[in-house]
């Protein structure tokens, strides 16, 4: 089944200088791991969750469950989860090479961004589902997909004047046990959502130029 797609031809000004102006937009947009605990309505992160949704994916099989977090009780207990395995990560999984890595960002095992932001969202990526009649399910390029709706859901959020902070516990198994997900959703980013602390401190990065990014043929 098919049906007319829907689509307004701007004009070549117009064209521009949204991509301009949206560049912009985008350049702005910093990680922040200081969050004020000031709350966020859960209608904005629902938004951000049906931009999100919005993504493509592999066969529109739509490979992702997001799990919003406002409970301070279950967010703690995440917290508490993240905080002993990224310690183990920290003294003995790391290599001197990693470690390097990190240490521009200032990273560590203590993540206070769990229990300070006023909601956690946690995106699950579907590695298979279900048909109908139960049989599984083959879902294609979950990773790919799931990547793009993270993307999307960044961008919603930025665009909504609110930070996040894009989080890889490692190993993740944790949080489809604390937030009870079938054992077809494995964890793929966690991300906290909210304002950034007053006095918020963020790593002073510079950002690939145009001629470091992209080749032209
Ligand atoms: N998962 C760890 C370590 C970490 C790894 C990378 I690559 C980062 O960009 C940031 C952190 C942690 O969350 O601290």
């Amino acid at each position: 089944m098919f049906e007319p797609l829907v689509h307004e031809r701007l004009s070549p000004e117009e064209s521009a200088q949204r991509g301009a102006a949206f560049a912009v937009h985008m350049q702005r947009r910093r990680t922040t791991r200081h969050f004020s605990s000031d709350p966020v309505p859960q209608e904005w992160i629902a938004q951000a969750i049906r931009a999100a949704g919005s993504a493509p994916s592999g066969a529109h099989q739509q490979p992702w469950t997001f799990v919003a977090v406002s409970d301070a009780a279950l967010k703690q207990r995440m917290r508490d989860a993240a905080e002993a395995e990224e310690r183990r990560f920290y003294a003995e999984v790391i290599t001197d090479e990693w470690r390097a890595a990190l240490e521009p960002l200032g990273t560590d095992s203590v993540k206070t961004h769990l229990t300070d932001a006023p909601w956690v969202v946690v995106l699950f990526r579907q590695s298979f589902g279900f048909h109908a009649d139960g049989r599984k399910r083959t879902h294609y390029y979950t990773q790919e997909s799931c990547g793009i709706a993270a993307g999307m859901f960044i961008t919603a959020i930025h665009t909504m004047g609110l930070v996040t902070l894009t989080h890889t516990p490692s190993p993740m198994g944790f949080l489809g046990e604390l937030l009870e997900r079938p054992a077809n959703e494995k964890a793929f980013l966690v991300l906290p959502v909210g304002y950034p602390q007053a006095g918020a401190q963020v790593p002073a990065l510079t950002r690939k130029s145009d001629a470091d990014t992209v080749v032209w043929r």
